[in-house]
């Protein structure tokens, strides 16, 4: 028998190829050399630095399973997972800003996209030169946005929109909008159009006040007579599964995102038990203290084990959309408890920003709500099992 790694039980290490751990380790570096000095102010100030865009298009982070002609990097779905939990390790809310720029608005416009439309836009999205943000959800229409309202009508070069977007990630320093509207020209079928900042009718106002994800800026939509030309729509895919096509892989990179919110927090839960004295010895000598890590150790481990076995189905390309669910809700609900453990583990020191733990659990209750929410996930694998429709 082998030695056992407590922090890395199953060798998740070991089973990745060279290319994937360089990738990973240079993400980590980036992640605690840049983002982890800045994350408590800009979270307390709910502020927004659209310079990491830039840092990250630098780093190759944006666009990673891009192809490299496009200005991606060219890599796997295993290595855009990895780059997902290390960015995540430090804040939700910066995984948020990369994965939306790589997996809703480079991913749509280079599987559905026209050449013109990839060559104008995805160098510019690689390098964090330009930000995108991703519109479907409305106010009316979040868990069912087949309920969408915004339409495009036909004119005689091109539409014009109509609607409005609500909960988008991005929106309000936005260079590039991939929105979906329903197309009369289209039978009313759901169709992708690619916007631009500063087009007469677009904009993109901030939501103030949120107390959760408040180092990710989020705004509306709003489209009041949007004349776009032919060029604007994306012409690979209509109805649904164009959204959809985009969310798989998002939903994806969550997976592996919350496993590293989760262990940020079992790591500081286990530092701080080891150094925490109560009743005359460490808190980490106590039963109930050490029950609780391994409970974190045991999801975690088996989270990102499942969060692998279904990168490589994504690489091999037999992943179903079902199985991204699974993962999606398993470890979006595992991470958010191990959060909210870890805040208790802390006392009342939990409650303070210099500690990380209540941030992540925070920024957790979005992640576990966002790109389909946890019971929206157990229905669509409820659909899958019996065959019964039971969202509606
Ligand atoms: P349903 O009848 O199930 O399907 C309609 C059409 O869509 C196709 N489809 C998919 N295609 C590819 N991948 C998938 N995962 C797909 N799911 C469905 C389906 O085959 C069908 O195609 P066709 O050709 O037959 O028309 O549709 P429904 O209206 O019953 O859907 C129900 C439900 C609940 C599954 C779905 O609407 C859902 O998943 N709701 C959750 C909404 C959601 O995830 N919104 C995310 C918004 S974006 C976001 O949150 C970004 S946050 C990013 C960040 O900051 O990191
Ligand atoms: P609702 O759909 O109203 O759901 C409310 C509750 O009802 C949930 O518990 C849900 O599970 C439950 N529910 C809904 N339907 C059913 C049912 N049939 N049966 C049982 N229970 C049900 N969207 C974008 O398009 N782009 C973005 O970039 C984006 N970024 C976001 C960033 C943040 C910070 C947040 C908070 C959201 C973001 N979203 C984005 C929107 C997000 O995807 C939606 O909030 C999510 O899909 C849920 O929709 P809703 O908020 O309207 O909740």
């Amino acid at each position: 028998l082998g030695a056992f790694d407590w922090a890395d039980p199953f060798h998740l290490d070991a089973q990745l190829a060279e290319d994937e751990r360089m990738v990973a380790e240079a993400a980590r570096a980036y992640a605690a050399d840049r983002l982890a000095p800045r994350v408590e102010a800009m979270y307390a100030g709910e502020g927004v630095d659209p310079s990491i865009f830039s840092e990250m298009g630098e780093m190759g982070l944006l666009g990673v399973t891009i192809p490299e002609e496009h200005g991606g990097l060219g890599a796997g779905y295993v290595t855009y997972g990895l780059v997902a939990r290390e960015i995540e390790r430090v804040d939700s809310g910066y995984r948020s800003m990369m994965s939306v720029q790589s997996s809703l608005v480079m991913y749509p416009i280079h599987a559905y996209g026209t050449d013109a439309q990839r060559a104008r836009y995805l160098p510019k999205l690689a390098s964090g030169a330009w930000i995108g943000c991703f519109g479907l959800t409305e106010p009316e229409a979040g868990s069912d946005p087949g309920g969408m309202k915004t339409t495009a009508k036909k004119t005689e070069g091109g539409y014009v929109l109509n609607g409005a977007k609500m909960w988008i990630s991005n929106s309000p320093i936005a260079d590039v909008f991939v929105v979906w509207a329903k197309s009369e020209a289209h039978g009313g079928k759901i169709r992708g159009f690619v916007l631009e900042k500063g087009t007469k009718g677009l904009s993109a106002p901030k939501i103030e006040g949120k107390l959760s994800l408040r180092a990710s800026i989020t705004g509306e939509i709003v489209l009041k007579d949007v004349e776009v030309g032919e060029e604007a729509l994306l012409p690979g895919v209509e109805g649904l599964k164009g959204p959809f096509g985009c969310l798989n892989r998002a939903r994806y990179g969550i997976a592996w995102g919350v496993m590293g919110a989760a262990e940020d927090c079992w790591h500081r839960a286990r530092s701080y038990g080891l150094d925490r004295r109560q009743f005359g010895r460490p808190l980490a000598a106590t039963q109930l203290y050490q029950k609780k890590l391994a409970d974190m150790q045991t999801e975690i481990a088996l989270g990102l084990q499942a969060a692998l076995r279904v990168g490589r189905m994504m690489d091999e390309g037999t992943a179903a959309p079902e199985a991204i669910s699974l993962i999606k809700r398993n470890n979006c609900g595992k991470a958010l408890d191990i959060a909210r453990a870890a805040r208790d583990m802390h006392g009342g020191n939990g409650i303070m920003g210099e500690y990380g733990v209540i941030r992540h659990a925070q920024n957790l209750e979005t992640v576990n709500t966002y790109e389909g929410t946890h019971d929206i996930h157990a229905l669509i694998l409820g659909r899958a099992q019996t065959g019964l429709q039971a969202f509606f």
